[in-house]
């Protein structure tokens, strides 16, 4: 079973979304990655809601650009957490997808991120927080990739020291 649904409004979406999927390899959930638009399949794409709530996602993840309606698509057609990561893909510098990412009408919440790279990391992190809520195995995960970081700031801190 998957736990979380990626999805991209486009398969040149994809350099800037895989850190999202690395992470959550790295910490062990099970998740679909996959290419739906918005406005060219919305069919495919409230199709692929329904498939993915009847196999048990917990949490959806959609990338987009330009006019970044996806994770909005998403986020109509079902109450569990939507997370959406906007893609710079225009001359407007990802400021498009931002702006349709995050407004989102009272009701219809899209948890936005960063953009790009930085985005698609944390919304595996946030994806793998909502989940350990009822997971303790992966909450203790996370404790523990948390005293990495934590570890690795001091470290380069010690280092710089030395210089
Ligand atoms: C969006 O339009 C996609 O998410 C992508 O970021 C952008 C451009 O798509 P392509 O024309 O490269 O397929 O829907």
């Amino acid at each position: 079973m998957s736990r979380v649904a990626i999805f991209m409004g486009s398969i040149s979406d994809e350099e800037k979304v895989r850190p999202c999927a690395d992470i959550l390899d790295e910490l062990g959930i099970d998740y679909t990655f996959t290419v739906s638009s918005a406005h060219r399949t919305p069919e495919r794409t409230a199709k692929l809601v329904e498939e993915e709530e009847a196999s048990g996602c917990q949490v959806f993840i959609c990338a987009a650009g330009m006019a970044a309606h996806l994770a909005g698509a998403v986020a109509a057609k079902t109450i569990r957490p939507v997370l959406g990561i906007p893609v710079s893909a225009s001359a407007l510098g990802g400021m498009d997808a931002l702006l349709a990412t995050v407004q989102m009408p009272p009701g219809f919440p899209v948890g936005t991120v960063a953009l790009d790279k930085a985005g698609a990391r944390n919304a595996a992190w946030m994806a793998a927080q909502i989940l350990a809520l009822t997971d303790e195995d992966l909450a203790a995960k996370l404790r523990d990739k948390r005293d990495a970081f934590k570890a690795s700031v001091e470290r380069a801190a010690e280092e710089l020291a030395k210089r």
